[in-house]
């Protein structure tokens, strides 16, 4: 049965892609519920792949082995688990996300995966999106973590992409790369992990664009000063799930002015956190405020904060209430609900998303229902229409 599986579909990779030496894994295109069926019975009738059953990855990806056998191997877009949660400051447990939104997410192509508010179906869209498995992280030593998420990261978005960078969809003109290497880098989706793993994500994100523009929804600021959020009383502890972006930014590696934050309603220290705040270069929509502007309003916003240019979004499943989203460590009452949320997201449809993660997923605090990841499906479906380059100006 293997051999048929492989003949029906390793062979076209093979010939497509021109590289042989895959027939000592899976294919890529294994997957392929319902449409490619790749199980053959005795008497040669088809028995398609349930959702439920076999080895569970992203939607049912087809897994790569990103960081070890499978180096060589081209994508578009790839998810990848950072399984760190030693940054957190109140419930542990960040560490099985990856596991439990990869759970939660196989339904996703029950019958096709088409998005009909974005009219787009990004499993089936020419592009070749995989899932990575997880980057290794050790449990014992933050410091140690930290890198291996960085060099893991890098590892990954330092490749060239696997198709050609496309040309604008509006005038037809050739696209260029916003890349400083001049070159179509993939994209990559962190599952993760507690928010700390923003960190090392942005200074991989640097190392490829340079300084970028974060759209980070959150019900927390995560900017605070370490002296304030955890006290420090070690260099190592200043750098948690609270303060990775006061170290991004006096790093350098956020764009000061054109990054936000959306869904905030954390309590404070006092008001100065949000002079603080505004020093480290971010804009802030609250929570409350889909009260009076709606999401249209909240859209705008945004939008009108990070502009066209490249940008990286961060989200952390306490934007969403915990009342539909409970499988966290801080959960904060009063945030916005996940039909809301979905609406927001989608309106950042055209934005150019070059990279993206959701954190702070923890699975030990949920319901049975899994219902933490069909927000990804709408920033895949972003990320499958919208090409990541820029028309040049001649
Ligand atoms: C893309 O743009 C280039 C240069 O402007 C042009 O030569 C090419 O035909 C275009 N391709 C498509 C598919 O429109
Ligand atoms: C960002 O710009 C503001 C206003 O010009 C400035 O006060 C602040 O220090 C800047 N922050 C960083 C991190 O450069
Ligand atoms: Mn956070």
């Amino acid at each position: 049965m293997q051999t048929i599986s492989f003949l029906a579909f390793g062979s076209l990779f093979i010939l497509a892609r021109g590289h042989p030496g895959h027939d000592d894994q899976l294919p890529l295109d294994y997957v392929q519920f319902p449409f490619q069926p790749p199980y053959r019975g005795a008497n040669g009738e088809a028995t398609a792949d349930a959702i439920f059953s076999g080895i569970t990855t992203f939607a049912k990806l087809p897994w790569i082995q990103c960081l070890t056998k499978d180096r060589e191997t081209p994508f578009d877009i790839a998810f990848i688990g950072a399984p760190f949660d030693t940054g957190t400051s109140y419930r542990p447990g960040a560490r099985f996300g990856p596991a439990g939104i990869r759970a939660g997410s196989r339904r996703s192509r029950l019958c096709g995966g088409y998005n009909v508010p974005l009219a787009v179906d990004p499993f089936n869209a020419g592009l070749r999106i995989v899932d990575c498995g997880d980057i290794p992280v050790t449990p014992y030593d933050n410091k140690f973590a930290i890198q291996q998420i960085e060099e893991g990261h890098k590892a990954l978005l330092h490749r060239e992409a696997y198709s050609p960078l496309g040309n604008d969809s509006v005038t037809r003109e050739k696209l260029v790369p916003f890349s400083l290497d001049g070159k179509n880098h993939p994209r990559i989706i962190t599952l993760g992990g507690d928010h700390t793993i923003v960190l090392p994500l942005l200074r991989s994100i640097h190392s490829i664009y340079g300084p970028i523009s974060v759209i980070h929804f959150d019900s927390h600021l995560d900017t605070w000063k370490p002296s304030i959020f955890g006290g420090a009383p070690s260099d190592q502890a200043a750098i948690n799930h609270g303060t990775y972006f006061y170290w991004a930014s006096q790093e350098g590696l956020i764009n000061n002015g054109t990054s936000i934050h959306g869904a905030i309603r954390t309590t404070l220290s006092g008001p100065e956190d949000y002079e603080n705040d505004d020093n480290m270069g971010f804009k802030r929509v609250e929570a409350r405020e889909i009260d009076s502007i709606g999401t249209a309003g909240i859209i705008k916003k945004i939008r009108d904060t990070v502009g066209n240019g490249p940008v990286y979004l961060s989200i952390d499943i306490d934007t969403i209430d915990p009342a539909f989203a409970p499988a966290t460590g801080t959960p904060e009452t009063g945030g916005w609900s996940t039909r809301e949320f979905r609406t927001i997201l989608r309106g950042l449809d055209g934005l150019k998303i070059v990279s993206a993660d959701i954190v702070e997923v923890a699975p030990a605090y949920d319901t049975n229902a899994e219902l933490t990841t069909i927000v990804l499906f709408e920033v895949l479906s972003i990320m499958t229409k919208t090409p990541l380059g820029k028309v040049v100006v001649h």
